[in-house]
């Protein structure tokens, strides 16, 4: 097997820093859903670009709610996968910044560090009326959920089609991206902005990109290298060669 991740991790054991933009593809070997082209799915038949909207959640709070409350299911009952570990385990040999877009936490469970959820947190909820905030790890949720201190609605802590990403988590990611040796694009359609925009901030501020998918993306072109495959496989290639884990 052909060992593309060599001169990668030859890097990092030479000091080279690293950032990494994650997507829906690194949770896909939990268990977890992808937004574009899952099949099987009870919400196939929905877009994200049909629930993840303030408008939809303006229509029907209580559908938006039902297919976040099925998510959150999903995810309380998954865990991390090889990638998520991997990710983590290189921070004993450099610094790493996850940039996720996605919402189920699974990078914190892994036990990495320094991570910025550029989409929000499918854990934590906001009030519409008062905007208090809080954390509700409830497994099913009550639909819908109500806020303790003025009886609003409470709406997902997540970023929805329109809506701006926190301001600080958007420079901290600008930063990430820019000033890393090592840009890691793991399990993403790049099809959302800004967040796919941080592909080639990370290649103009003269970042190695490598790109780990099953089928090329709409970002491939600006990856230096692509290594094809699902995420769980490839991605613990970064720590030790594939063919020795292989042979462990
Ligand atoms: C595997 C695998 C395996 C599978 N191993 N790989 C510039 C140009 C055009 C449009 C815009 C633009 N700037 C802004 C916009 C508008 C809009 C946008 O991007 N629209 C596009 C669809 C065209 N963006 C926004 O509205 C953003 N806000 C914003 O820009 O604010 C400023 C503004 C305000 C007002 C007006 C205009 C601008 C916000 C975007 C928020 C996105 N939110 C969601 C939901 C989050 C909460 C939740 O999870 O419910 O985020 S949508 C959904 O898509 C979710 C994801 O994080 C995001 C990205 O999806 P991802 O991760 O790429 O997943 P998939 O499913 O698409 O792809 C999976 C990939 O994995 C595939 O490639 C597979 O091959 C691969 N794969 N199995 C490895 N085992
Ligand atoms: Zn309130």
């Amino acid at each position: 097997m052909k060992d593309q991740l060599g001169p990668v991790r030859e890097r990092i054991a030479a000091g080279a820093t690293v950032a990494v933009l994650s997507g829906a593809g690194l949770s896909a070997a939990s268990g977890i859903p992808t937004f574009r082209g899952a099949q099987d799915s009870l919400w196939s038949q929905y877009r994200p670009e049909d629930l993840a909207t303030p408008t939809a959640f303006a229509r029907d709070s209580e559908l938006v709610w039902r297919w976040y409350d099925w998510r959150r299911g999903l995810i309380a009952g998954s865990e991390p996968n090889a990638a998520h570990h991997a990710l983590a385990a290189l921070e004993a040999k450099t610094t790493v910044t996850i940039i996720t877009q996605n919402v189920d936490g699974y990078h914190r469970l892994a036990g990495s560090s320094r991570i910025l959820e550029y989409h929000g947190s499918i854990w934590r909820v906001r009030c519409q009326d008062c905007g208090n905030t809080g954390l509700d790890e409830r497994v099913p949720i009550p639909i819908p959920p109500v806020c303790e201190r003025c009886h609003g609605l409470l709406r997902p802590g997540v970023v929805w089609f329109g809506e701006s990403i926190d301001p600080q988590v958007m420079a901290d990611s600008a930063r990430a991206a820019t000033d890393c040796d090592v840009f890691l694009v793991i399990g993403t359609a790049g099809a959302v902005y800004p967040a796919a925009g941080l592909v080639s901030a990370a290649r103009h501020g003269g970042a190695l990109v490598v790109e780990f998918n099953l089928e090329p993306s709409r970002i491939s072109h600006l990856a230096d290298i692509f290594v094809a495959g699902s995420a769980a496989e490839t991605v613990p290639g970064l720590i030790v060669r594939q063919s020795d884990a292989e042979r462990l």
